[in-house]
Formats: structure tokens, C-alpha cells, sequence
């Protein structure tokens, strides 16, 4: 396995201090102590790169690195932690949502879940805004070596199931920081993407001028998942929708009795 060259480029705990770079993004979020600094680690094979804790709510900003001087990786602060300040977690709201409208080399978002958790309203709430902002996405199961192959089967297939009308999800990639499961698949698709990015950005033509291509994935699906994932969730689950209304406003510290 190859160890690649990695460093901390910038932080950031508001959408101003975003650095700036042309190099292809990829962002790795999810709840907070759901893996999203072990799988970074496990990626570029260095045991400290970004910071591992067992208790939650260890990344507070935005951290970006900068990987085999190609690509930037990027740490974002998990959600869903039920200990932190009502100022902190609007403050995250106000960042994941700037961050994810606003950056432009941003090509592909990890959303790390919980293998050994069902699906859970605060991750497809994630999944919404991807699929509101037209972002290419992929879920990842973290943690699999804490569970057997049919639970993680189990796994998959519910969120097949809620998110099978989605437009931008590319896969479902079962993932362990311990065994390095999945490490290799998810590289592949990382360079299959940052490729995908150069194309589309400038092609030279035969004379030397260069000339815009028409755009991938992002600007030629439509946006249709939203109506069917509620559906889903509505007929199969017998879920209550308000509820699901006010998963992260109830995070977020809203008055959920309004
Ligand atoms: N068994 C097992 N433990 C893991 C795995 N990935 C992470 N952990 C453990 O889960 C805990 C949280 O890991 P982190 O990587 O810090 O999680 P995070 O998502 O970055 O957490 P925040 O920064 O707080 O949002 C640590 O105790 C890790 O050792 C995994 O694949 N398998
Ligand atoms: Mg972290």
C-alpha cells in the first residue's frame, strides 16, 4: 500500500477562510465520531494526519489538506452531537451549508454513516441538500469490522431502498479504518473523479485555443430524489414527516413545539 504526501493547507470556521485552490475537492463529512478523521488517516496511510478522538465533537472546523500535491481532502466538523452550544451548532449549519453551495472545485462528498446504525433522519437530511445543490455523493459505511457481513448487507439494502430515486448518489462503499477495507476502492474513485474534472474544465482544441466542454454529471441530471425519498420514508417506515421536518431544526436548537 502507498503512503501519499499529505499536509494541512487551511482551516477554517468561516466560509472566508476557505483557501484558495483549482485542485479537484473531495469532502468527507458525517455525525460527529462516525470516522471521517480515521478514514483520512487510513487513505494516505499516516496515523496523525488529522486528529482521531473517541470523544465526539473533535473537529470543530473545516480542515483542508492537500494530498500527493493533486487533490485536497477535506475533514469537515461532524453534526448530530448532542453536547455542544446552540451558537455551535448554528455556527456549523451556517458553514456546511456555505461550504457545500460555494466551492466550485469541490467534486465528490463522502457521507460517512454508521454501518452498525439504520438509517438516520439527521444523514438524510445531508443527503437532501446534496441532492438540492446537485452535488455527487457516495455513502460510506464506517466501522465495518464492528459488524458481520449480513448486518452490513442489511445495511446497504435499507438505504438502497430510501435512496433508490436519488440523482446524484454514486455508490455505497462498506469501509474499515481498522482493516482498511474499501481504502483502495474509494482511492480509484477519487482519481476516477479528479480525471472526470479535468476533462470537463478545458479541453485544448487542435488550433491551441482552449475551449470550454460541456460540464459532467453536475449540471445534466435533474433534481428529482426529494418528493421520493420522503415517500419512502412515509409508506415504508410509517414515518411521521414532521418529525423528520425537525430533525436538525431540534438540533439546531429551534422551538420544535411551533
Ligand atoms: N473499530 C473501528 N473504530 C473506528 C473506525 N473508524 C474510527 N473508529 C473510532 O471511532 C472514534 C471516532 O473516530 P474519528 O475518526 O475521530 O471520528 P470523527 O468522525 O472524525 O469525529 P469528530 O471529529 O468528532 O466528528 C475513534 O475512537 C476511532 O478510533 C473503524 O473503522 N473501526
Ligand atoms: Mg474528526
Amino acid at each position: 500500500m502507498k503512503l501519499l504526501d499529505a499536509e494541512l493547507i487551511g482551516s477554517a470556521f468561516k466560509p472566508e477562510e476557505f483557501p484558495k485552490t483549482d485542485l479537484p475537492e473531495f469532502a468527507f463529512c458525517g455525525r460527529s465520531n462516525v470516522g471521517k478523521s480515521s478514514l483520512l488517516n487510513t487513505l494516505v496511510l499516516r496515523e496523525n494526519l488529522a486528529h482521531v478522538s473517541s470523544k465526539p465533537g473533535k473537529t470543530r472546523q473545516i480542515n483542508f489538506y492537500k494530498v500527493a500535491g493533486k487533490y485536497i481532502f477535506v475533514d469537515m466538523p461532524g453534526f448530530g452531537y448532542a453536547n455542544v452550544s446552540k451558537d455551535e451548532r448554528l455556527r456549523w449549519a451556517e458553514l456546511n451549508y456555505e461550504y457545500f453551495k460555494r466551492r466550485e472545485n469541490l467534486v465528490l462528498v463522502a457521507l460517512l454513516v454508521d454501518s452498525r446504525l439504520e438509517p438516520q433522519k439527521i444523514d438524510l437530511a445531508q443527503v437532501e441538500l446534496f441532492e438540492e445543490l446537485r452535488r455527487n455523493y457516495l455513502i460510506v459505511f464506517t466501522k465495518t469490522d464492528k459488524i458481520s457481513e449480513d448486518l452490513l448487507k442489511k445495511r446497504i439494502k435499507e438505504f438502497e431502498f430510501l435512496l433508490q430515486y436519488c440523482n446524484f448518489l454514486i455508490e455505497f462503499l462498506p469501509f474499515s479504518a481498522v482493516t482498511k477495507r474499501g481504502r483502495e476502492e474509494l482511492l480509484a474513485l477519487i482519481r476516477k473523479f479528479a480525471e472526470k474534472k479535468k476533462c470537463s474544465n478545458e479541453c485544448t482544441t487542435e488550433d491551441g485555443t482552449k475551449k470550454k466542454v460541456a460540464r459532467l454529471a453536475l449540471e445534466n441530471s435533474n433534481f428529482g430524489c426529494f418528493p421520493l425519498l420522503v415517500f419512502a420514508f412515509v409508506t415504508c417506515f410509517n414515518f411521521d414527516f414532521r418529525l423528520f421536518q425537525k430533525s436538525f431544526a431540534e438540533w439546531l436548537g429551534f422551538d420544535s413545539k411551533r
